[in-house]
């Protein structure tokens, strides 16, 4: 486990590097599903008539669903972040690092995300076509759109309480299928499954109760039959290609994320003369540089110069282990403590590509 300070160190380095990404995707000129989304927020128009969906969704229950529920994830977001400190974040990082900020900013930054995606994935004019590219991959992945919507139904119907159940890519670019609990969804570093949503189904009662009462699986029914296609389609274009999905592969990369929460914890003091850490830590340190090694590196970093620089990190830290074994002086373990330093930060920015 890692301490908070170690924790909160490790977050702000991640956000810092999620910045840089932004300005370059900014720059690149790049587009994203989560593009230019910050704070203050706002709810997204509905692209369609409250009765647009009937007689799948009913226009009461879609005007309230919209203007009081999605409304209020958007106000509620706003004070949240307000004055906390918070507001520069932009909503791709509240998301990724949802584990790290207030249950309450958690919640509604899933909120507002989760249901601007409902609303733009819902028609009743723009079927599935086994031609496009995620029809090429649903059938790929699932055999048919039925197999698919029958997993989603799955998925949706045995969500306990309230959740969503999504079809999202993965962080190897292949389509699956799970549900989430609140507004959680597979952005969020505490999802247990990782990627980019590209359709989700909001199984709320607030989504369905008006018209189906408890009848969550002819909701379910009823809501599948009306999917724009042609939204997930380039949800599902975008998404493969999005830098977010790199970033979301190298933050699920849990040996490095370990190794990374020890480095800090070890070299940041050491860079203010305080070599307990290391001194107490340098077995730890050489065991998680190791662990490193022998874990499974992610496809997109799985370089020969990341290679080498975990390597290089599995004898330098050996190495280190043993001049902290030998009380060598200050000088020299600090001196070693900083060049593994700059041979962990080649690797992190090798993974920024
Ligand atoms: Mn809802």
């Amino acid at each position: 486990m890692i301490n908070n300070s170690e924790n909160k160190s490790r977050t702000m380095k991640n956000l810092k590097q999620t910045g840089i990404w932004a300005i370059a995707l900014f720059i690149l000129g790049f587009t994203s599903i989560l593009q230019a989304q910050n704070y203050p927020y706002e709810l997204s128009k509905l692209p369609y008539a409250f009765n647009a969906l009937e007689p799948a969704i009913d226009a009461s229950t879609m005007e309230i669903h919209y203007s009081k529920h999605h409304a209020a994830y958007v106000k509620n977001l706003n004070n949240a972040l307000k004055g906390g400190g918070n507001e520069k974040y932009s909503l791709d990082e509240l998301l990724l690092y949802a584990g790290e900020f207030d249950d309450v900013i958690r919640n509604n930054a899933g909120g507002h995300f989760n249901h601007s995606m409902l609303w733009n994935i819902l028609a009743l004019d723009h079927p599935f076509n086994p031609q496009s590219e995620v029809g090429k991959a649903v059938i790929s992945a699932f055999s048919s759109p039925d197999s698919l919507k029958t997993l989603l139904s799955k998925a949706g119907a045995t969500r306990f309480g309230s959740g969503w159940a999504w079809l999202y890519v993965t962080t190897d670019k292949k389509l699956a299928v799970c549900s989430s609990p609140n507004q959680d969804n597979p952005i969020m570093d505490v999802s247990p499954e990782r990627g980019i949503p590209i359709l989700g189904i909001d199984v709320w009662e607030h989504a369905y109760y008006l018209k189906y009462q408890n009848k969550r699986g002819d909701y379910l029914t009823a809501v599948l039959n009306a999917i724009n296609w042609d939204a997930v389609n380039k949800n599902y274009t975008e998404a493969i290609s999005s830098p977010l999905l790199i970033t979301i592969e190298k933050e699920s990369w849990s040996e490095l994320n370990a190794f990374h929460a020890i480095m800090a914890a070890t070299f940041h003091p050491s860079e203010d003369g305080n070599l307990k850490p290391i001194r107490e830590r340098s077995g730890e340190f050489m065991a998680k540089a190791k662990a490193l090694q022998d874990g499974k590196i992610p496809p997109s970093f799985n370089t020969p110069e990341v290679k080498k620089a975990i390597a290089e990190l599995v004898k330098g830290s050996a190495a280190l282990n043993q001049m902290v074994l030998k009380k060598a002086d200050d000088k020299t373990i600090s001196k070693k403590l900083g060049d593994l330093h700059d041979v962990f930060h080649t690797i992190q920015g090798l993974c920024r590509h």
